[in-house]
């Protein structure tokens, strides 16, 4: 009864901050090799796997509607920032222009350079995903994943792909970069689930 009690933080905002984490203002960069460095005008999303081929240039992205949402973003390495602002396509936007095959339960998420990760059709196909152009009102920068990134709120931020080039429709789970090197296949911050064996 007291245990209930003691482990939740005083200070977690009303159950915003998940456990084990801590409130940064600042904006930590976490990224795995170098930045790629090229132009919103020449970001691609290439569509494969269980779905019909194509590649959605820039400008047949940009005449989708244009979204801002604000929401808290949540690190495996212990960082939280609440009422981050992006603008960007919503995912619930582009999945009607894609035909994908019945079998298509998962998608592997593929970034320029090589990193993926992977989430499952229910992760990935949300109204506050975007595929995210703008950050506080500003250009997305290089190193937050600019021109164009994924950002998944509900799930810890690795999931949430900077540079992101292509969208892999799967049949089964898969693990992608961080999911093979030891995280979690899901991540949920709220459930603690930050390495395969949480
Ligand atoms: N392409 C790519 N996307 C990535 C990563 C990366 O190394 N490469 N790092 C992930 C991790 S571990 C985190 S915590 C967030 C960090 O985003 P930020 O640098 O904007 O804080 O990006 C994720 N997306
Ligand atoms: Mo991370």
């Amino acid at each position: 009864m007291l245990g209930k009690f003691f482990k939740k933080p005083a200070d977690d905002m009303n159950g915003r901050v998940p456990p084990g984490q801590s409130l940064t203002s600042r904006f930590p960069v976490l990224t795995y090799g170098p930045a790629p460095r090229y132009k919103l005008e020449d970001a691609t999303l290439k569509i494969s796997g269980l779905a019909e081929a194509r590649e959605f240039s820039w400008p047949q992205l940009r005449a989708l509607p244009q979204t801002t949402l604000t929401y808290d973003i949540h690190c495996v390495t212990h960082w939280s920032k609440l009422d981050t602002t992006w603008t960007g396509i919503r995912v619930t936007d582009i999945m009607p222009l894609l035909s994908l095959k019945p079998e298509a339960s998962h998608v592997m998420i593929h970034s320029v350079g090589g990193y993926t990760t992977n989430l499952s059709l229910d992760d990935f196909v949300r109204p506050e995903n975007l595929l995210a152009y703008r950050f506080d009102d500003k250009p997305l920068e290089t190193e937050h994943g600019g021109p164009l990134r994924l950002v998944v709120p509900h799930l810890y931020f690795w999931k949430s792909a900077k540079w992101i080039s292509g969208l892999e429709f799967i049949s089964a789970d898969a693990p992608g970069f961080w999911e093979r090197n030891g995280y979690h296949m899901r991540g949920d911050p709220f459930k603690d689930e930050r390495y395969s064996d949480d």
